[in-house]
């Protein structure tokens, strides 16, 4: 296996200018929503901080394809309006009934059960109005595109389906195999529509396409194995939601499948396949357009919320 490394790159700088440049555009991308409580509520938990990870993997896929960031910034934000709608609904009592999200009380928990829903479904539909209206710059078909992979990700191929199987095996005993499935639906689908549809806005080759298929692969793994490690070994209040929830739930997880030791194996090794990947384009002229998303890789497994 060919080591892919990324090295003479300042990540911390990178990831900080980029969550700063994502923060800007989620406070402009809220118009004067009608009636005021519910633009309330959309603001409150899309602005409430996290790391901001989707929307800065479709800018960083965008770049390594050869394309101009800015033009997947409002691509970026639909993914963040996506990823921000489905944290809403994973909280409701009917779902995960969780109190605390991103540091604070849950949209419910504020705003009601109803307008949670309601803000969420505005968040969702106006993910879709981002790319088909807002994402001026970037030809049709590339959008159509963008709106096909965000279609996937959100519905029954991607988050819902995900949701509903992980619902369906609370308190009951779950194999690999499933465990695998709810993964790369609930979390996976999401991430690799991140990175497809940035390169797709840059009107990225085949080769490429498949190649970010495998690393999104890897990483949404590997992100919701390190998820499952964090769930038990971090604090409530470093992860800004609710510690301990995957016990209380009675859910299967990969430290309770595998131990800890082994879990932790497994998301390294995955993200190294994801590196991987992309090593045809981590080297040579183009090498420092890779170093971001090689860089996110390994910062999947090595965050600690
Ligand atoms: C209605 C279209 C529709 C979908 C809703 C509720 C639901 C279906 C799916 C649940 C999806 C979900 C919440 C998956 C968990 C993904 C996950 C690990 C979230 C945490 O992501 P981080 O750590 O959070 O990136 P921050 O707060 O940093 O953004």
């Amino acid at each position: 296996m060919t080591a892919v490394v990324s090295t003479g790159f300042d990540f911390a700088a990178y990831l900080e200018a980029s969550r700063l440049r994502v923060e800007g555009a989620l406070e402009a991308s809220l118009g004067p929503e009608r009636p005021e409580s519910l633009r309330e509520a959309m603001r409150y938990s899309l602005l409430a901080g996290g790391k901001r990870l989707r929307p800065i993997l479709c800018l960083a896929a965008c770049e390594l394809a050869g394309g101009d960031a800015d033009l997947a910034m409002p691509t970026a934000v639909a993914l963040e309006m996506i990823h921000t709608m489905s944290l809403i609904h994973d909280d409701l009592p009917a779902m995960d009934n969780d109190d605390l999200r991103r540091g604070r009380p849950t949209n419910h928990k504020v705003y009601g059960e109803a307008n949670a829903i309601l803000a969420g479904d505005a968040l969702l539909t106006r993910a879709f109005e981002m790319v088909a209206l807002r994402s001026p710059g970037v030809c049709a078909e590339r959008l159509l595109a963008v709106v096909g992979e965000l279609s996937l990700a959100s519905g029954a191929p991607g988050l819902v389906g995900g949701q509903v199987v992980d619902l369906e095996c609370e308190g009951r005993q779950v194999d690999l195999d499933t465990l695998e499935y709810i993964h790369l639906h609930k979390t996976g689908a999401l991430l690799r529509a991140c990175v497809l549809s940035g390169a797709l806005i840059a009107g990225a080759s085949e080769p490429l396409l498949a190649a970010l298929t495998t690393y999104a692969r890897g990483i949404g793994l590997a992100f919701q194995i390190i998820d499952d490690i964090l769930d038990v070994t971090a604090s409530s209040e470093v992860l800004g939601k609710t510690a301990g929830k995957d016990l209380t739930a009675d859910k299967t997880t990969y430290p309770k499948l595998l131990g800890l030791e082994e879990s932790r194996r497994r998301a390294d090794a995955l993200v190294i396949e994801a590196k991987e990947a992309l090593a045809p384009w981590s080297a040579g002229a183009g090498a420092d357009r890779a170093a971001p998303l090689l860089a996110l890789a390994d910062y999947i497994t090595s965050r600690d919320r």
